[in-house]
């Protein structure tokens, strides 16, 4: 502390020396060589406080902090953008039918066709049909008698047609069955009467029926084959088998029976069950 104290002194004799010599060098000059030795003064009063230090350089960054509670949840943000296409879903139910469309374009020319005669056949024969149609009906409608408008007899359950072509017996029996029938075969006093009619009325005098005995002579059946039974309606003196050749029978104008050559030709009388016309 005394050191310090004499430090002290020296220093404040140095500073005033060096006042005076900044005031009067001459003197200064003969003071320079002598050395004294100060004591310190007693402390002055404080100063006047100073003008304001500039700001100074920023400190280190401090460690983290403890985490703090959770905050209140925040509002709800706004729609986003769209997002990708999602995949193909299952197929749907079938749905109802629609509507009718408009009708279609016409389409190409068929083919001609190759049957074209079997078309033309078949157009004449409706025509003809329909031309028969109306003949018939005006015959059941106008008419009292179809049987004879067509030229015909008949019974319950036959039809007996007066053939006006000129035929040998044979002929004559081809013809018939030709057509599903025989020569007329006259088995009692009933049909034999209506074919004596049938020939009176067409003015005739003579036509075959379906009785012969060329099988065996003298013994006469029916062109069916049938026997004779004990009907007949020979005329006096028939059969007689004249000139060994007559195998054929013929009726006359009354109804009566001859037998006569087969070969000699006249009309016939054919006859037809009902139930095969
Ligand atoms: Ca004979
Ligand atoms: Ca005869």
């Amino acid at each position: 502390m005394k050191r310090d104290l004499v430090f002290l002194g020296s220093l404040i004799s140095l500073v005033f020396l060096s006042l005076l010599r900044s005031g009067s060098p001459q003197h200064l000059a003969e003071e320079a060589c002598s050395v004294q030795i100060l004591v310190p003064g007693l402390k002055g009063d404080a100063g006047e406080k100073g003008e304001k230090g500039s700001p100074g350089r920023p400190g280190r960054v401090g460690p983290s902090g403890e985490k703090g509670d959770m905050g209140d949840r925040g509002q709800k943000g706004s729609v986003g953008r769209h997002g990708k296409i999602g995949p193909i879903g299952s197929k749907g139910e079938k749905g109802e039918m629609g509507d009718v469309g408009p009708p279609g374009p016409n389409g190409e020319p068929g083919i001609p066709c190759e049957c074209s005669q079997l078309r033309k056949a078949i157009g004449e024969m409706d025509n003809q049909v329909a031309q028969l149609t109306t003949e018939l009906k005006f015959i059941k409608n106008a008419l009292p008698s179809p049987a004879a408008v067509a030229g015909v007899r008949e019974t319950d359950n036959k039809i007996y047609l007066l053939v006006k072509e000129e035929k040998r017996y044979t002929d004559a029996q081809l013809y018939c069955h030709g057509r599903g029938g025989n020569l007329g075969m006259p088995k009692d006093e009933a049909s034999n009467g209506l074919l004596a009619s049938y020939i009176n009325q067409a003015g005739l005098t003579r036509v075959f029926i379906g009785i012969n005995d060329l099988e065996r002579e003298g013994t006469f059946v029916y062109s069916d084959r049938s026997p004779m039974q004990t009907f007949n309606k020979w005329r006096n003196g028939e059969p007689n088998n004249a000139y060994d050749e007559e195998d054929c029978v013929e009726m006359v104008a009354s109804g009566g029976w001859n037998d006569v050559a087969c070969h000699i030709t006249m009309y016939f009388i054919c006859e037809f069950d009902k139930e095969n016309v």
